[in-house]
């Protein structure tokens, strides 16, 4: 009712907010004997986190994790698994002005209008450190997919405003702070973000995720189609604007010859389709795309209204992104690997097998 669960049968309930004590997730549902343990998070945990290079926000929150159940003598045991980060680095004071102000594009306005209170300290809820406890849900959902069927979800970033990579090396994208997969391009990406953040502006971005070695059969005809969770869960991260699937939007300009994939003995020819037909995975590579609006929160002047509608002008403090999309990789693909999870749970449920 709340919405706070995402999840049918591997369920992640996430709480707390930026400038909170601590924020956290509950697991309910993942299967038992899954070795976990706290160093299992840290590689994700770091790789969204804020504060790794001078291209994102400026917080340094340790990002710790604690596990406070569903795990004994280093394995899963079926029971809920509480995981908790303490946030050790807001800056609440930032936010003081913002109290009875609507920053425009954020969600202010509209929880202000759902709930007519929030807390306004770094977003709150609607905060992007929120999306901490996905990556780290995310790490489980990931572990037990590889661990079980050798499935490997990645990301990198495919463009950054006008900016598109030349070539795609994906393992060169976890080798520069842009998870960019043109090794080449990273200084040109430098500048251009030097002068943007120079300029006080934001820009958007498009993130790319495979998911390769999911299995033929997961997903479900007809309202649990795997392509339309995989949209509704990419779709759910902040500021994201649009997401494809395969081909996505290209497809309104192709003839059906040249976009069905041909079938042979060997498999498809081609993956139009994304890895997907019918909401049903096919076996071959999951790909979707997602695009991330520029960041809101800007020291440039911005016109408002307070909670009184009177007229305003904004200007944000705080230590923010001056591009979202950089950071989103991880939480891009912790979300595939929970639907994948979630699906394959599913599919177990109704048809069996391993
Ligand atoms: C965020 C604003 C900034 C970011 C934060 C997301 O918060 P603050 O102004 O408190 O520094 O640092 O990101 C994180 C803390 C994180 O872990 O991702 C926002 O408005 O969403």
């Amino acid at each position: 009712m709340s919405h706070n669960t995402f999840g049918h049968l591997f369920r992640v309930t996430t709480f707390g907010e930026s400038h909170g004590p601590a924020i956290g997730c509950v697991i309910d549902g993942c299967p038992p004997g899954l070795a976990i343990a706290p160093g299992d998070f840290t590689r994700d945990l770091q790789r969204r986190a804020t504060g790794r290079s001078r291209h994102t926000s400026q917080r340094r929150e340790a990002d710790s994790i604690e596990i406070l159940s569903g795990v004994f003598e280093g394995v899963t045991t079926g029971t809920p698994i509480a995981l908790l980060i303490r946030n050790t680095d807001a800056r609440s004071r930032d936010y003081d002005d913002l109290a009875r102000v609507f920053r425009p594009g954020h969600a202010d306005f509209t929880y202000d209008r759902k709930y007519g209170i929030r807390d306004h300290r770094g977003g709150g809820r609607s905060s992007a450190r929120e999306t901490t406890m996905r990556v780290a849900a995310g790490v489980v959902a990931r572990k037990y997919l590889s661990e079980r069927f050798g499935i490997r979800v990645r990301g990198h970033v495919s463009q950054i405003g006008e900016l598109r990579p030349t070539r795609f090396d994906s393992d060169a994208a976890e080798g520069n702070p842009f998870f960019w997969p043109d090794p080449d391009m990273v200084p040109a990406l430098e500048t251009y973000m030097d002068s943007l953040r120079k300029s006080g502006d934001s820009i958007g971005a498009r993130v790319d995720v495979v998911a390769e070695g999911v299995p033929a059969g997961w997903g479900a005809p007809l309202y649990g189609k795997l392509d339309a969770e995989l949209a509704s869960a990419l779709m759910g991260i902040n500021a994201v604007k649009g997401v494809e699937i395969g081909d996505g939007f290209a497809v309104a300009a192709q003839r059906g010859s040249d976009h069905r994939d041909a079938i042979g003995p060997e498999g498809f020819a081609s993956n139009h389709a994304g890895g997907i037909l019918g909401g049903i995975s096919s076996g071959q590579a999951i790909t979707c795309s997602m695009a991330l609006k520029p960041t809101s929160s800007l020291r440039l002047p911005v016109q408002s209204v307070d909670r009184d509608n009177a007229p305003v002008t904004v200007e944000v403090k705080g230590r923010h992104d001056p591009c979202v999309g950089i950071r989103a990789v991880p939480i891009a693909e912790a979300m595939v690997a929970l639907v994948l999870l979630d699906q394959y749970l599913r599919h177990r449920a109704q048809c069996g097998g391993p």
